[in-house]
Order: structure tokens, then sequence, then C-alpha cells
């Protein structure tokens, strides 16, 4: 096929109904890019003897020299079906886990799914994750099972036995299916209670408000019955195809239901039906029948279909038999060039063959235009997620923006329309490829008027040189300025502007049009994060969280290259320049300020790796910022912060992603040397129960107990009771505060850092109260709030823990983390942080609210400390996790009140809430009450909070502590005979074995281990290395884990110094991390640096 015009792409643009914007999903290396390449050769933009070495849209340097993807690229692809000509909007993603942050800005943009899967390999930890990332934005996917062609070639299968592994791997992929699809009937059971309940209180006026509403409410009650049966692949749904993209072929059961109907004489339906499943061909009866299996016969598919392709892998590649293969070819009709048949390699006949016989295109573009979704069926599910943002519902939206449905509904591109655009990603382009700034083949007219231009400049240039020559004289006696002759100037702008483009690279926009029809200069609104359409309809300019941008230019994305475009229709996926000032990374544009953000993407990776960056020569600082803010607007995920300490910060996902962003930085971004630092490795600080045993697992008694309290030195502010209670002074003497940490459960914990999003909505709707606003949440995440409260009532049982849910103070640190600050002050009532869940409920705090308005800012200053404190820890500075500080004791007393209330004895120190309840309705206490409003805001405040925190790290102080390390699961496959290196490895870098399994029907071994990432550095490739190639971990964040060894143990008995050794530092992992982390953070080691001098000097004399 040749390659298809610009004018082509621009007239199929037009027509949504046969657009199709997809992106091809898998694991890594499952054959994403291959595939691809045989698409792009189907247009005719690459050779088809290419296609499959090239990896045409792995564009990098890099991409190509480790053969994996590290970006989203988008190609625009023409399919002719019989009459119908569609478009097709190609995006291949990664399937490294480190990038899976690109494969959300991929999926964003489409409609619907290839998911690839490695038919060795079977259903991969990202096959997972990106089937839950299709099903999450409700994008349909279809199913090609790739390299087949190693089922024969590597794994010598019988075509009996390839069909039998290819019918597991498939239940494999429904049940990944199966169990996203319970829950989210679970889920929208939910939903749909709670709006048959909206209902009930709104009355019966929405329906005719919300056009397309029937739909919303069409949604099944329950598991039993609900359809699933749309929903699983099976290849005769028509939405699975069998291929191998290396060689080229590929093909879906429709296409031998064909083929075979006309030569056996049975109806392709009947084929189709059959050709798949446990049905037999009886030849003398000439009839299908059911039971292959139980009667020992080959059934259809492999009969007709594998054995067919077995034969041509044995005939071509293994015998090299001539004859057979040109019987072979007679009959299917194939003709190849005598280059190809002669060429030493038979895998080069062999895709000559089958990229004729079943063109892998053919197939899978087929599928892909038969069976995925266009724009215009946008479900109006789809179109209400994407627009409800954050807690907030659909229905409770300005009713402007819910008309907005109906365009996305309609995807028209008429000029009434308004105009949607997502922007997901932003990325770099060199200004020299830009289709403005390219040189491309001139036409006719061109040259024609080219020539004519360049002979009128040249008569000028004559004429102006005359005239220099005539008027030297005047020139010499008059202006001093120097005169450029004309032919200079012409001179000076050609030579500058190229060095500026060369410098100069511009960000593209990879954005899909929703509505509406983009023209190139457009004005638009870009709709921040946090924009309310609410606010934008209302107020005036300038409107909160609201920019407006112009489109500079508009392209066609062609993997590589750009075209330059001046309008796109509603539906397509396209490039947008030009926005580089307004957008960061994602953003939302439109023409209607009613229209609120999309829902933020949602990435799977958590930045965990980072590194601090410095330019090798400080001078070229400027350099590097630039550089680093231009790197966190093209990645999705990587980070890029400033320190406390002043060093520049890069966060990134994994290794080959931080390797990725250094690269970058270098090449593109900064164009400067720069240095890494050694990752810096987070860790999480704790305390635990006083451990029963020592480290010979000796019985401890009372020991440890003496050992630990030494550690906090007691002064005449603080005490510390043998308990473990601190209680602390504050210098002006006029608070004191008496805490307590206590470790909490490690299922409360994990429940608090699994709900830290909910955790900060909570802690927004209660500042929202405090400040007399009300946040209106869905009822979703109120319920789920309330299952988070009884959760933790549930997991908080015990003597110590009564009612401790109701008294958290706050949570910390940054207000959401996974530590508590519980009240437990006699007498001292405030509202708990649930209290905006009673607002619901309506119950009445009415006077709890008047004494909360009181001592609001005091209370704060409480929570500020515990804050402080949770931040960084006292063993290395890191924030904390699972520690809750109860607050037992809280007094105050005011120097103001003390002169008020002289007849009160010194030492009997006012209680908060004594001062509280006297201050309101007494007209002599105005003054008192002014004296400690000043008071909150001044020095005592501070000297609050500084003393909560002390109180809190010394009560921390008081049990013993633990470091906790950040872990990564990793999922390794390997062939038994390299099992025992992948065990040394991970032995020697302190991984655990989780689970060991054998793949069904192949040779290797899956094993599931844990892993610190602190010794994870080089892991990947220690493993690689060891293997030679043949096993390769990906590393997924997974969760923090108490390193169970004391960082400031010391051996105290007989037998811990006869296991450890006098100094014992061997076996102290912790401490070890503890001091590398104080060491880079520049604090105080305790450590002896010359140990043993004299025997040292000896040694080195001795060599
Ligand atoms: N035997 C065989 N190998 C294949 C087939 N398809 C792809 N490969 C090989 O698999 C490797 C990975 O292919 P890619 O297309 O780069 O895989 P990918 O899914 O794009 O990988 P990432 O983008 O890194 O996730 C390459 O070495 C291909 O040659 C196939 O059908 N059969
Ligand atoms: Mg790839």
């Amino acid at each position: 096929m040749g390659h298809t015009s610009l004018d082509k792409i621009k007239a199929l643009q037009k027509n949504p109904a046969n657009v199709r914007n997809l992106c091809i999903l898998a694991h890594v290396d499952h054959g994403k890019t291959t595939l691809a390449d045989s698409l792009v050769a189907s247009n005719g933009i690459i050779s088809s003897r290419l296609a499959g070495k090239l990896r045409y849209l792995d564009s990098r340097e890099d991409e190509q020299i480790r053969g994996i993807t590290m970006k989203s690229s988008a190609i625009s692809l023409h399919y002719a079906s019989g009459e119908k000509d569609y478009l097709i909007n190609l995006i291949d993603s990664p399937g490294h886990v480190d990038f899976s942050s690109e494969v959300s800005t991929a999926v964003r943009l489409c409609d619907g799914a290839i998911v690839i899967v490695d038919a060795v390999e079977g259903v991969c930890p990202q096959t997972q994750a990106v089937l839950r990332q299709a099903w999450l934005e409700n994008i349909r996917p279809v199913l090609v099972i790739n390299k087949i062609d190693r089922l024969i070639m590597e794994l010598k299968l019988t075509s009996q036995e390839a069909y039998t592994h290819l019918q597991k791997i498939l239940e494999q992929v429904n049940a990944v299916t199966g169990s996203l699809f319970t829950s989210k009937v679970l889920e929208d059971r939910a939903v749909k209670e709670e709006r048959a309940e909206e209902d009930k209180e709104e009355g019966d006026i929405k329906p005719a408000e919300c056009p397309g509403s029937e739909q919303v409410y069409d949604w099944s009650a329950g598991l039993e019955d609900s359809d699933d049966s749309q929903l699983y692949f099976s290849p005769d749904q028509g939405n699975v195809v069998f291929a191998s993209a290396i060689d080229g072929w590929g093909f879906s059961i429709q296409q031998f239901a064909q083929i075979h109907s006309q030569r056996m004489g049975i109806r392709a339906e009947v084929l189709l039906k059959t050709l798949w499943g446990d049905f037999y061909l009886n030849a003398k009866a000439k009839k299908i029948m059911k039971g292959a299996h139980a009667k020992g016969k080959k059934p259809l598919f492999v009969q007709l279909v594998l054995d067919n392709i077995w034969s041509l892998y044995d005939a071509v590649v293994t015998r090299r038999d001539k004859e057979k293969i040109e019987k072979m070819m007679m009959s299917l009709g194939v003709k190849v060039m005598t280059r190809d048949s002669r060429h030493s390699d038979p895998k080069v006949l062999l895709s000559a063959i089958c990229s004729q016989w079943l063109p892998v295109s053919q197939a899978v573009l087929f599928m892909v235009c038969d069976k995925l979704p266009s724009p215009l069926d946008m479900t109006s599910e789809r179109i209400e997620r994407l627009m409800s943002v954050g807690a907030r519902r659909f229905h409770s939206l300005p009713l402007q923006t819910q008309e907005l449905k109906t365009a996305f509904m309609q995807c028209s591109s008429d000029d009434t329309a308004p105009v949607i655009v997502f922007v997901s990603k932003m990325f770099m382009v060199d200004a020299k490829a830009l289709p403005q700034n390219k040189q491309r083949p001139l036409t006719q007219e061109e040259m024609a008027q080219r020539r004519e231009l360049a002979r009128q400049r040249h008569t000028e240039r004559l004429a102006a040189i005359q005239q220099t020559e005539s008027g030297e004289g005047n020139a010499q006696s008059g202006s001093t300025t120097p005169a450029t002759t004309p032919g200079q100037m012409q001179g000076l702008p050609l030579k500058a502007k190229p060095e500026e483009e060369e410098e100069k690279e511009t960000f593209v926009a990879f954005a899909r049009v929703y509505s509406g029809v983009v023209r190139r200069g457009q004005k638009v609104f870009v709709m921040g994060p946090k924009y309310d359409p609410a606010q934008g309809l209302a107020c005036l300019p300038p409107v909160p969280h609201l920019a407006c941008c112009t489109m500079d230019s508009l392209y066609l994305l062609m993997g590589r290259e750009l075209e330059e475009l001046e309008e796109v229709p509603s539906g397509n996926v396209l490039g947008i320049g030009g926005l580089e000032e307004c957008v960061l990374k994602s953003a939302t544009l439109s023409t209607s300020p009613a229209l609120p953000p999309f829902i933020p993407l949602n990435f799977e990776a958590t930045p965990i790796v980072r590194v601090a960056i410095e330019p090798k020569h400080p001078s070229e600082m400027p350099k590097l910022v630039r550089g680093m803010r231009l790197l966190n607007q093209a990645d999705p995920c990587a980070e890029v912060l400033i320190q406390e300490t002043g060093e520049h910060v890069l966060v990134t996902a994994g290794e080959v992603h931080l390797q990725r962003c250094l690269d970058d930085l270098r090449e593109r971004f900064a164009k400067i040397e720069i240095s890494a630092s050694k990752p810096i490795i987070p860790f999480r600080e704790t305390v635990i129960r006083p451990p029963k045993v020592d480290m010979v697992n000796e019985d401890l008694g009372k020991q440890q107990k003496v050992a630990v309290i030494h550690q906090v030195k007691e002064s005449d502010t603080l005490h510390l009771d043998p308990s473990g209670l601190v209680t602390l002074t504050t210098p002006n003497r006029q608070a004191t505060v008496g805490v307590r940490a206590i470790p909490l459960p490690e299922e409360v914990t994990l429940l608090l850092e699994g709900s830290a999003d909910l955790i900060r909505t909570l802690e927004q709707a209660g500042q929202a109260q405090r400040e007399g606003r009300t946040l209106d949440m869905s009822t979703w995440t109120l319920d789920a709030l309330m299952v988070l409260k009884s959760r933790l009532e549930v997991l908080l049982q015990g003597r110590k823990w009564r009612n401790a849910v109701d008294r958290i103070w706050a949570f910390g640190p940054r207000r959401y983390g996974p530590n508590i600050l519980l009240n437990s002050v006699e007498g001292y009532q405030r509202p708990s942080v649930w209290h905006c869940l009673e607002r619901e409920k309506g119950e009445k705090e009415g006077g709890a609210k008047a004494e909360a308005s009181a001592i609001r800012d005091f209370d704060n200053s409480v929570v500020s400390g515990f804050q402080l404190a949770t931040l960084s820890g006292p063993m290395c500075e890191e924030p904390l996790m699972g520690v809750c500080f109860s607050v037992e004791r809280w007094d105050m007393n005011f120097p103001t009140q003390r002169t008020h209330l002289d007849s009160v004895t010194e030492k009997d120190s006012n209680s908060l809430d004594a001062s509280v309840s006297e201050s309101p309705g007494e007209g002599a206490m105005a003054g008192a009450s002014h004296g400690r409003l000043v008071d909150c805001y001044g020095p005592f405040s501070g000297q609050l909070i500084a003393a909560v925190k002390e109180a809190c790290r010394h009560a921390f102080q008081a049990k013993p502590q633990r470091l906790m390390a950040a872990m990564y699961t990793c999922e390794i496959m390997a062939t038994a005979e390299v099992l025992g290196r992948v065990y040394g490895v991970l032995g020697k870098r302190e991984g655990r074995v989780l689970q060991e399994e054998m793949k069904e029907g192949t040779e290797m071994f899956i094993i599931k281990a844990v892993l610190p990432v602190a010794e994870s550095f080089g892991f990947a490739d220690e493993i690689r290395k060891r293997t030679s190639g043949l096993a390769s971990p990906q590393l997924v964040f997974s969760h923090w884990e108490v390193i169970s060894s004391d960082p400031s143990w010391v051996p105290t008995t007989e037998e811990e110094y006869l296991h450890f050794g006098e100094k014992a530092d061997s076996a102290n992992q912790a401490l070890k991390y503890m001091n590398g982390v104080r060491r880079r953070k520049g604090l105080y080691v305790e450590e002896k640096i010359v140990e043993h001098g004299e025997k040292q000097r000896t040694l080195s004399k001795n060599k």
C-alpha cells in the first residue's frame, strides 16, 4: 500500500464514526513496538521487510540501544476495510514498570486498547496492571496473543499442546478481567443505591435536565443478572488475534472460517462458532461434533488452523524442503521474490510467505475497527467519571457543566460546539524537527517562486551597491552610525536565525479533542486542577485556577515526524504547540468556563528513587535549574524538588527511569555535565513494643527497660517517668505537656498509609468547617470515611485504646501521615477529627463548637508541634511511621490571668479548659482574652510548638526505636539452571523469597521476592549478568518493613559478646543504614574512625 497522503488523513479526521483511538498495552518485551511496526508498514511508512526489526516508534537512541520503549508515541494510520476507510490513531506505550506513568497518559486519550500477551510468558504483573488501567479508564480492550512462533521453535510444542497452552493463557487473561468486573459490579451497585436515594430526595426533575440519563441508570444490580459475556476475550467473539509479530503473521478465527467454509462447504457462521472449542470434524459423517477432548480427537482449531502453520514452519525453517515449500506456496496462492526464497536465513522466506498469507496488520486492524468503539460511542458513565473531580459528584456540578456532557456524547465538530481538549503529557521536540522548520521537497510552483525571488534580490543588491558607491562621500561626512549595506543586513538575520533555532527545543502537548474543532491560533481556557466551574461561572475575572492561552500550532503525530495542521475536528489525537507557558504536565482546555478539569491521571508507579544532582561546574547552576524545570514538565512521573539542605533532588520511579532522566538532563534539557549522588534511600522511624528476647534469643527480663530510659537526659524542665511519659515545660514556664509514645498495631499503620487520600479529604473538610465553609463530599467519600473509622475502631481494641478513635486529634506528618496524635488530656474536650461526618448525620455540637472556637489557636500549636515531630524523627531525621503520641497532660497558666487571679496560689496552675470556660461572657475577662489572642500568635505559641515537638521526640526515644526500610516486590522468571544464581543474588542483597512456582507448560520458574530498596541498586543488572540475560526482574515499590535489629544496640551479655564481638557492627544493618543517612545529612555520627591504631600501622608495614 502506498503512503497515505496528508489530505487523505485530514479528510478521515472529519468522520469520527470511522476514527479509532487506541493504544497498545502489554508487559515489557511482549512485542508492542514490533507489532506497531507491522501496522506502520501497512501504510507504507516503513518497508515491510524492515517491519519488526526497525522498531520505528522507538525513536530515542537509548530506546533502540536498550531495546525497551520509554515513552508513549502516537501515529495516525489509514485502513481500508471493504468500502469503509478508517483512521487509526495508534499509541505505542512502554511496558517497563518504571514508565507506567506513560501508559496512563496514553490510556487517557484512547477509546480502546490492544492488549498483547506473550504466548510463552503468559499473563505477567504488568499485563495485570495495564488491564486494570484500561478498566479504570473505561476503555475497551482486544487481545493479541503474540510470539506463537516461540511455541513452535523454542518450546517445540506440538500443535495439540500449543492449543492447550493457548487455552490456558486465555483463561488467565479472562480471570484478571473477571476479578475486575466483579469488583466493579459491587461498586456500581453501591453507586446505584446512592443515586436512588438522591433521586428520591430530589424528586423527578432530573431526567429532563440530564439527557442520556437512562443509560446511567441502566446498570445491573448484581452479579447474577449482569451480562459479562461481552467482556471476556474469546476467539469466537472476534476479539482475539493469534500472531507472531516478528514473522509478520496473525489471524483471527474469522479468517480461517472463511477460508475453510469455501473449501469444505460448511457455513462460515458454523465454523466461526466451532473453530475454537471442544469440537472435531467427523470425516465420515462430514459433520462437526462436540467432545473432541473426551473422544481423543483433534480439535478443529488444531486440525484446520494450527497444523497448517506448524507444517509451514516445519517445511520452511526446520527442514528447508524446497519442493514442499513450492507446493504450499501454490496452494496458498503466494508468490515471493527470488531474493527472498534464496536468502540464507529461512526466516526471511518465512515472513515473506506469512505476510502475504496471513498479514498481521490486516487481522489486527480489522479487529480494531470492528470491535473497538469510535469516539462517538463514549459512554455517559465514562464522561461523568472524567468530569467528577475529587470528592465531588457529577450531579452536584452546576447545570451548565452537566450540559457539557451532551457535547461529549455528540462529539460534534460544529462551530457552535464547545471545544474540549485534554492534554495528557508534554513532550519535547527539537525545533528542527518541527514541520515549520523542516526542509521538504519543493513543488514546481514553489521552485519557480523562489527563482523569481532570488532574481529580484540579486537586482536589488546590485542597485544597492551602485547606490552606496555613489553615496560614499555623503556617508563619510554625514551620520556616524555604522551604515550597514543592505547586503550585510540580509546576511545578518540569516546567520543569527539558525543558531537560535538550534538552541531552541519546544514542547508539544500530547492531546485529544473531545468536542468541537480546534483551530490554529485559537484561544482557550486552561483549567487548573483545582479549578471550580461554579466559581468560574460566578466570578468576574480573574478567576482562580483559570488561565487563557493560544494554541499556536497544531500537529498530526506521525511517530518520529510531525505534520502541521490548520484544524483538528473532534475525536482525534493531536499535538499542540505553544502551551508550555500555561501547561505543566497535563491540563484540560476548553472554550467553555463551565468545564471542570478532568480527573487526574492515575499513576500506578510511586516515585521512590531520589538522587541529588549538581553541575560539574558550579557556575552552570542556572542551566541545571532550568534543565530540571524542563524535565519536570516533560516527564509525567519525575518529580523535581529542592530540599531543605539546598540540594536539587530528582525523584524517579526506578533505576531505568532515573537513568533516562539523567541522560535527558545531560543531552537535552540542561546540556551540561552533571553529577548525581548515590540514590537517596528513604527510611521511616518507628517505635516497637519492648522485645522479650535479646539478640541471641535469650530472655531479656527487665534490663532492656533500664537501658532505654537512660537515653533521655532529664533536666529541670524535662521529666521522664519510668512508664515512658515525658513531661516538658516551656522555657517561660507557662505551659506543660506530658506525652507518651505508643507503637500502633501494624494493621492500623497499613490502613492509615493506604487511606492517605481519604484522610486528606477529611482534613480538608475539617479545615473548611473551621473556616465556616462546607465541603460537598460525595456519599461515596462519606461512606468510605465511615468505613475507615469503623475499621480503626475494630483494630484499636483493648484497654489502652479505649475510645481512641474518637479521641484522635490529628494525623501526621503533613496532616495525613500514618501517625496519630491522641487527646488523652483529662477534661479537655475538643471536636474529634470525625466531626464533619457527624454534621452529615445531623448531630448537634452546640457547646463543643463554642469551646472549640475559643481554644482553637493553641490547639493548633499542639498539632503543629506534632507535625514537626513526625516529619523528622530523632534517629536520622526521617519521617515517623506507625507511632501514636498520646498527650496525657496539658496545663497552661497565663501571666495576664495570673495578675488578675492573684488570689490563686502560684502552684495551682490553671488548666486550659478552666480558663476557656471562664473567658466568654465575663466582661472583666475581656482584657485577659485579648491578651491571650495576642499571645497565641506571638512567641508563646512558638514555645508551645517547640515544647510539644521536643516532648514527642523524647517520648519517642523512651521507647525501643527501630528503622523501617522501603521494600520492593519483584517477580523473577528464570529457568531451572539459573535458579541457584538468582537465589544467590537475592540472598546477598537481603531479599526474601515469598513464593516459588513453576509456570505451567514451560520450564520457567516464577519467584516472588521482597527486597529492601536500599539493596536494590544494580540488582536487575546483576541478575541479568549472573543469569546471562535469562532472568530480568522488575521492581515495584510495595511496603515499609521494620528492620528487626536495634540501631543503638550494643552487646551487653556474655553470650552476645561471644556471638557478635565487641564492636558488633558487622551484624547491625540498621546501624549502618542509620549512619549512612546521618552522614548524608551532615548529622553527628557516633563512630570510631581509627580503631586499634597500632595494629593498622603494623599491618601496613608488613605489606
Ligand atoms: N520470537 C518472537 N519474538 C518477538 C515477537 N515479537 C517481538 N519479539 C521480540 O521481542 C523483543 C521485544 O519486542 P518489542 O516490540 O520491543 O517489545 P515491547 O513490548 O515494545 O517492549 P517494551 O516497549 O520495552 O515494553 C524483541 O527482541 C522482538 O524481536 C514474536 O512474535 N516472536
Ligand atoms: Mg516497545
